[in-house]
């Protein structure tokens, strides 16, 4: 017998993980609430402490599965991973906190001299001010929101699919929304499985699109959901067909929807503005930033600051699922930043 405890949020959060981890036969075996935390902590919440059991024979079967679906959807993730880690131990420590994005280090500068202070003694403080007095149109101060329909566009491999994924869970299990997913990647197999599979584990609804005149019916499948997530194919900025081909789908689309072009860190600058740029043709009205974790420079981050006026709506930091994304305010970015920079 294989046991194990969780704590959760609430009931729903430790069945949803318990399946996950151990397969759907698990069961419960006791609850009970807990307050985690220091016990002179005030502000300490209110817990459930769940324990869960299954059967060795039952959890080495589920487990082979297990691991055949997280082989189909961490394969490119592992490799990226281990890239970024070797050029890590080769980067050079004490680098600066604007990296080498030389207009955004010019403006700190020019910040620097007008109030007097010294432009080495970096604190969060600091950053925090200026990029609040520099950068007022700043993207990170926008809120765009989730809206009922929301479309994911984005070259390949940047982290679409991975990113729904960790929407669809926290919606599901923080925000109690009824999510449905619709995947047009039909470019390939293991695209359509790999959302299938999320969708699965989750338990929600997954629909599959062929045709751009299919669109409007799948839609109209999940219309009692609260939130419809749609994913698209990968194409590269220099493949202006596949654009085209997302567009037709995405064309098809009635009503009020988002579409959040994705994009990640670790591509270099000159690439994501050229997608910027390209994907205008499919008229996105948000950004997603992926891959934090995956880079030493911040460059497109202050890219970000100096040249985009949308909205960045959430950034990524990892591949697990959902854990490795959160709301992309100002503040969260910053801390995020300043944390992996002081840990260097
Ligand atoms: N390190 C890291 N890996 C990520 C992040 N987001 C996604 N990935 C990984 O990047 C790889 C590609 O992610 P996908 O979600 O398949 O990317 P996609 O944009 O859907 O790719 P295509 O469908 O091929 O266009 C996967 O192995 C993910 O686990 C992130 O924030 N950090
Ligand atoms: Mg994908």
């Amino acid at each position: 017998m294989i046991i194990k405890r969780y704590i959760v949020n609430d009931m729903r959060e430790a069945l949803v993980r318990a399946k996950y981890e151990l397969g759907k036969d698990a069961i419960i075996i006791s609850q009970k609430t807990v307050k985690p935390g220091k016990w002179y902590n005030p502000f300490r919440k209110k817990k459930f402490e769940v324990t869960i059991a299954i059967e060795d024979e039952i959890h080495e079967k589920n487990k082979t599965e297990k691991e055949a679906i997280n082989k189909i959807l961490f394969e490119k993730s592992r490799k990226s991973t281990e890239k970024a880690t070797v050029e890590k131990t080769e980067k050079s420590k004490g680098r600066h906190v604007f990296g080498n994005h030389d207009s955004t280090h010019k403006r700190w500068k020019d910040y620097c001299d007008r109030n007097a202070i010294s432009e080495n003694e970096v604190d969060y403080e600091k950053v925090r001010n200026f990029i609040s007095e520099m950068y007022m149109e700043n993207a990170y101060l926008k809120e765009l929101g989730l809206c009922k329909i929301n479309v994911f566009v984005g070259p390949t491999g940047v982290g679409k699919t991975t990113t729904m994924a960790k929407i669809a869970s926290k919606e599901y299990l923080h925000n109690d929304k009824k999510v449905g997913l619709i995947t047009i990647d039909t470019y390939r197999i293991a695209a359509v499985e790999q959302l299938r599979k999320y969708a699965k584990i989750m338990g929600i609804a997954c629909e599959t699109v062929n045709e751009p005149s299919e669109m409007k019916s799948k839609i109209q499948k999940l219309k009692d959901c609260d939130l419809i997530l749609i994913d698209t194919v990968g194409a590269s900025p220099r493949s202006e067909d596949r654009i085209e081909d997302v567009k037709a789908y995405v064309d098809q689309i009635e009503g009020e929807k988002n579409t959040y072009l994705t994009l990640s860190m670790s591509t270099d600058v000159d690439t994501n503005n050229a997608v910027l740029k390209t994907y205008r043709s499919l008229s996105y009205n948000g950004i997603i930033l992926t891959k934090f974790d995956e880079v030493r420079n911040y460059n497109n981050f202050w890219n970000m600051m100096e040249n985009n006026v949308l909205p960045i709506q959430y950034f990524c930091y990892g591949q697990n699922v959902p854990e490795d994304i959160e709301e992309s305010s100002l503040e969260n970015v910053l801390s995020y930043l300043w944390r992996e920079l002081i840990n260097e």
